[in-house]
């Protein structure tokens, strides 16, 4: 039984497991740092201790304090949201060894799907497809160039340690790929301490798809459908939407059974995400899988009217999942904008600051998940989201049109946004028609006027 849980976390995601607690009659604690102590999370939680200075190293990070801070409080169990020590498998581990339930998958899959060569390999075993590439980690750049050159260029260069885009590198030909696979290296090694890399043929323009699971401790499991991540710039997503515009009935069959492979080649616990990307052609491969909740969660949670938060921490309690797959189905349209502080037209960069004046959309069909009011600091030193908005209805048309008028109806002063940058892209013919693949932020930017961005940030 969790009577009382710790949320390990801060801002939306923060506030999200407080509501979801209070329906579910669960007592809450916040941990924050000295820069959050006005944030909603703080004042919404039963209780709430602080754990250290604004940086995030010394206090969401510090897996000492919170587990300090979770003795102090009595908890049952911790929540640990995204981001911060959310897949950290040494952190989940100190839990269960502190008698305190992680709510997420065991530590060892943790650690396994966070090596993405061993995942690779995991699913691979299980009939799950993947991109042609290296079988394992790489020694040496004389070894790689080998297996370069027998899949073919482009390869792209990934850290076995990374995930989620970062230090990746893309090679055309053997002359410039030794480079860049020793640059990659170091960089890999500085960034996640670990330096070794995989190589995989490398896709162009694919669409970034992800399957939603659930899977209790009793063998079930089942996939909520697909998240269309395309729209994304530097590796933030911007936009997230389900169903994806792309799949047909029959290739969402397809993919979900892979989903449900790959969840079951790592014997999987709790909510997860398998990553795929897609060509046009609608072949589909593995590329990761997230053992976290993720931000954009919410979309699926409007789909398909389950509350994933709940779930968790059911799973979590070792309850059996309340429904089965046939139960299952995206029933509306959902997307997600996320609202960030910063300047489209000055490179995107973050602009912290006081928020003067802030009113979030509302009305049918529009769900705001934020932990921002007027009067609230926009920290430098977390990321730049501040507000994310869904919108949901029976069409895709209805959830665009009624996006773009939530976006209208955002009146944020005091800091800059990405809020009518979003409205440009909503009204965008190939976004609307369902085309955007990764490139599509890049493609769009280059095809709009020069003077394009500077309009956007004039209210
Ligand atoms: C790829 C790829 C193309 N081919 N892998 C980026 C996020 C991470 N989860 C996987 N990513 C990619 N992996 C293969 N084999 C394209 C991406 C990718 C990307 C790569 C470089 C620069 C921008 C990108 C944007 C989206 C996806």
């Amino acid at each position: 039984m969790i009577r009382k849980i710790l949320i390990a976390n801060r801002g939306e995601i923060a506030l999200r497991i407080v509501r979801a607690c209070r329906e579910l009659g669960i007592q809450t604690i916040a941990v924050y740092s000295e820069a959050d102590e006005q944030s909603l999370h703080v004042q919404l939680a039963d209780e709430a201790i602080c754990i250290g200075p604004a940086s995030g190293a010394e206090s969401y990070l510090r897996a000492d304090r919170i587990l300090s801070a979770a003795e102090i409080g009595d908890v049952d169990a911790i929540h640990p949201g995204y981001g911060f020590l959310s897949e950290n498998s040494e952190f989940a581990e100190q839990c269960e060894s502190c008698n305190i339930i992680f709510i997420g998958p065991r530590s060892e899959t943790i650690m396994m799907m966070g090596d993405k060569a061993k995942a690779r390999e995991t699913v691979s075993k299980a009939g799950v497809p993947i991109i042609p590439g290296s079988d394992g980690p790489l020694e040496n750049e004389h070894a790689a160039t080998k297996v370069a050159q027998k899949i073919g260029f482009p390869v792209i260069i990934k850290a076995v340690a990374g995930g989620g885009g970062r230090g990746m590198r893309i090679a055309h030909n053997a002359v410039t790929f030794a480079k860049e696979f020793q640059s990659a290296r170091l960089e890999a090694l500085k960034a996640f301490g670990n330096g070794e890399l995989y190589i995989e043929k490398y896709l162009e323009s694919p669409r970034h798809i992800e399957f939603q699971v659930l899977a209790d401790m009793h063998g079930n499991m089942v996939h909520l459908g697909e998240r269309d991540c395309s729209v994304q710039r530097r590796h933030q997503k911007v936009i997230e939407e389900s169903p994806s515009p792309f799949l047909d009935k029959n290739l969402r069959n397809r993919m979900g059974k892979a989903a449900l492979k790959a969840t079951q080649s790592a014997d999987y616990v709790n909510a997860g995400t398998i990553e795929f990307l897609v060509d046009a052609k609608g072949n589909f491969y593995f590329i990761e899988m997230n053992t976290r909740i993720q931000v954009e969660h919410a979309v699926t949670e409007e789909a398909t009217g389950i509350d994933l938060i709940k779930e968790q921490i059911q799973i979590a309690s070792g309850n059996r999942l309340g429904f089965t797959q046939k139960e299952i189905s995206l029933t509306k349209h959902a997307i997600e904008c996320r609202i960030c502080a910063e300047n489209p037209s000055k490179g995107f960069i973050p602009s912290p600051g006081e928020i003067e004046l802030y009113s979030a959309p509302g009305g049918h069909g529009v769900r705001v998940d934020s932990h921002a009011y007027g009067g609230y600091t926009v920290s430098p030193y977390y990321d730049s989201m501040i507000s994310k908005v869904i919108t949901f209805g029976r069409t895709r048309k209805i959830a665009l049109d009624r996006m773009y008028r939530a976006l209208s109806e955002y009146l944020i002063r005091g800091i800059d946004t990405n809020v009518d940058f979003l409205k440009a892209v909503l009204m965008d013919p190939a976004f609307r028609q369902g085309e955007a693949t990764t490139s599509y932020i890049e493609e769009f930017l280059a095809r709009m006027p020069k003077d394009f961005l500077d309009k956007q940030s004039k209210d």
